[in-house]
């Protein structure tokens, strides 16, 4: 079963919209399959956002994301990944579509409350960065309710 990474970013956190995001994941009807509240340094997000370190906003970026206290998840059902980033919306805020995330409550894309990840390959090498330990062991398919 397909899964993705999702974070909740320090302006997320701190504006009180874990809840939120989450109930939006679980009433689509995805799985919470790991979770965690963890704060990182420099190397370690620099080593997530590796792909954008030729960017003018990288340090920023950075920056950002160390400032504090990131909820970051372990998300599986169909087509989680491509639909994951439909629940969120648009990178820039600014076009993300109202009914979305960030369409629903940021206007800045340097505080855009969450990140996804943008295909089944970085999902599979974002959880293995996030979650070295690994991630809860339940299946969808022990119940019946959705699937
Ligand atoms: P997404 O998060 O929608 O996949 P990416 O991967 O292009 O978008 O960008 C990663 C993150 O970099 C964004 N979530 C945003 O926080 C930041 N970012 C992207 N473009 C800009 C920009 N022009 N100025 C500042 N930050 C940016």
């Amino acid at each position: 079963m397909e899964q993705t990474f999702i974070m909740i970013k320090p302006d997320g956190v701190q504006r009180g919209l874990v809840g939120e995001i989450i109930g939006r994941f679980e009433k689509k009807g995805f799985y919470l399959k790991g979770l965690k509240f963890m704060t990182v340094d420099r190397a370690f997000a620099e080593k997530h956002y590796a792909d954008l370190s030729a960017k003018p906003f990288f340090n920023g970026l950075v920056d950002y994301i160390v400032s504090g206290p990131v909820v970051v998840m372990i998300w599986e059902g169909k087509g989680v990944v491509s639909t994951g980033r439909k629940l969120i919306g648009a990178t820039n805020p600014l076009e993300s579509a109202p009914g979305t995330i960030r369409g629903d409550y940021t206007i800045d894309i340097g505080r855009n409350v969450i990140h996804g990840s943008d295909s089944v390959d970085s999902g599979q090498k974002e959880k293995d960065l996030w979650f070295p330990e690994g991630i809860n062991w339940w299946r969808p398919s022990q119940h019946s309710w959705i699937y």
